[in-house]
């Protein structure tokens, strides 16, 4: 059992120092809630200075690897997830809150950077930022905060990265001692990321009554690792549930933004380490207290590298102009339903187990998704199509489920192709076609949309000093500088062998 000092030294190794709060603090906590107070709502006012003004809370949950579709209030009618709709009924949900890259490290990158991958260094996984990017727990330190992360780091290096550290069981005690000082926090699960939960027949969810979005091949196989999946989403479900009724006890709900997210979409194809949107678009709640309505829903498009920006905001500050994010504090207040008008992503290796190169960039608007495969010759691999060590040939047995099919079903033999090998241009009509299935990119009709989305691209790839900007005859040079091996030489040795995937 640790004591509250153990957390207090933690605090000192880690980031700022924790000591109680004191005179200059005291004056810091009165001048930053009169700047809160300000855009309070008329009728929070009376309540507040009531109570004793302080500058609010911010709390963002990750989790690993949450699909959008795998919650009862994004739409599931067959996982339970009580505590995130729970959430969901008190606060805002946003339908188009999207990462930059549907992988850990660069997701959680500009999470904590508010700079896309490019821009920030961190964009394969496991890689780390550039020296000299500065991150969350710097901007919002210097704001009078207290910046901890509970949990999964997956972030490099982590000098770069000042938290205070803590472990997830020592929340409940973090929360007691960091008493009347603002803190942000981040609580990162490792769920439900794989290895799924597997329980006995009976136990868990049915493989009969899963959903198979449209996108996936539906075979036996498929339907049990769905099944196990969703019996870790119900494992994240009960962690969320702890960690809302621990805040209410330390009497911290009603002054704390509290937001939780996934870092990246479910980890099966089409969907983690792809820019569609089963990879790209996440769930994200937002829940406020008095300063955000109850059960709202919001369409405003939103990027992970907003969010920094907007905990600047909510402490009080504000972000450089440099950072690729801005604040959608207003989106979250209600005073604004939009925010982006176009919302970019970026992919170009796993860099890990069975990872091949195949970079890919895309451009999303409110109607229609652009993507850009940049090595339409390549072979798309990862641990799913391939196992942890290509020269086993350990395929995940759903994959290998779907490749026996593609034998004899049309819809197989697409899919495994698609998944594998991809044409340079993708156009989808998210409207009429949400899961991306048909391909309009050489559709005449949509030539002028074409154009127009190239150039946005473009513009976005230039913006962010993207080395392959002119495309593949760089592709080579941009791989040596990146350090990632190239799996089509035959018996290549890869640099690194994790113990996760991502
Ligand atoms: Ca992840």
């Amino acid at each position: 059992m640790k004591t509250e000092s153990n957390v207090s030294n933690r605090g000192r190794q880690g980031g700022r120092p924790c000591a109680r709060t004191g005179r200059r603090d005291f004056l810091r906590v009165l001048t930053g809630g009169a700047v809160a107070m300000m855009s309070l709502p008329r009728g929070a006012f009376a309540a507040t200075t009531a109570k004793a003004v302080r500058k609010p809370n911010m709390i963002l949950l990750l989790s690993d690897d949450h699909g959008i579709l795998d919650s009862g209030c994004y739409g599931s009618k067959v996982v339970r997830t009580p505590n995130i709709d729970r959430l969901a009924g008190e606060g805002m949900r946003f339908r188009r809150a999207f990462t930059g890259t549907a992988m850990c490290t660069p997701s959680r990158s500009m999470l904590y950077t508010g700079l896309f991958p490019h821009r920030n260094g961190a964009h394969r996984n496991h890689s780390a930022i550039r020296a000299g990017v500065k991150t969350l727990p710097q901007y919002v330190s210097e704001l009078g905060y207290r910046v901890a992360l509970a949990g999964k780091k997956h972030i490099k290096p982590i000098k770069s990265f000042p938290f205070e550290f803590l472990k997830l069981n020592e929340l409940g005690e973090y929360l007691r001692e960091v008493g009347t000082e603002p803190f942000c926090l981040v609580i990162a699960t490792h769920d439900p990321h794989g290895p799924y939960k597997k329980l006995p027949p009976g136990k868990g969810y049915d493989p009969s009554g899963v959903n198979i979005p449209p996108y996936l091949v539906d075979t036996p196989e498929t339907r049990q690792i769905i099944a196990d999946y969703y019996n870790s989403v119900a494992d994240l479900d009960r962690q969320v549930g702890v960690y809302l009724d621990l805040l209410r006890k330390r009497g911290l709900e009603e002054n704390t933004l509290f937001i939780y997210a996934s870092d990246n979409g479910t980890g099966f194809p089409f969907a983690k380490w792809t820019l569609y949107d089963a990879g790209l678009n996440l769930p994200f709640i937002a829940r406020w207290p008095g300063r955000i309505k109850p059960g709202v829903v919001t369409d405003a498009m939103i990027s992970f590298v907003d969010v920094l920006p907007t905990f600047m905001e909510v402490a009080g500050g504000t972000a450089p102009k440099t950072l690729d994010g801005r604040s959608f504090l207003s989106v979250v207040e209600g005073k604004k339903g939009a925010h982006r008008d176009l919302i970019f992503g970026t992919h170009t290796t796993r860099g890990i187990i069975s990872g091949s190169e195949f970079p890919i960039r895309c451009v999303r608007t409110k109607t229609h998704k652009y993507i850009r495969n940049l090595n339409p010759n390549g072979t798309f691999t990862n641990i799913l199509t391939h196992g942890r060590s290509k020269k086993k040939g350990g395929a995940a047995a759903f994959w290998k489920s779907w490749l026996r099919l593609a034998d004899r079903d049309s819809f197989a033999a697409e899919r495994v192709k698609l998944y594998q090998h991809r044409p340079a241009e993708e156009l989808y009509d998210l409207r009429t076609d949400p899961f991306e299935l048909k391909n309009i990119a050489g559709d005449p009709s949509q030539k002028e949309l074409l154009a127009t989305l190239r150039d946005e691209l473009k513009k976005w790839m230039k913006q962010q000093g993207d080395p392959l900007l002119p495309e593949i005859e760089r592709l080579r040079s941009y791989f040596s500088v990146c350090e990632i091996p190239d799996v089509r030489t035959p018996d290549v040795k890869f640099r690194t062998q994790r113990s996760e995937n991502g």
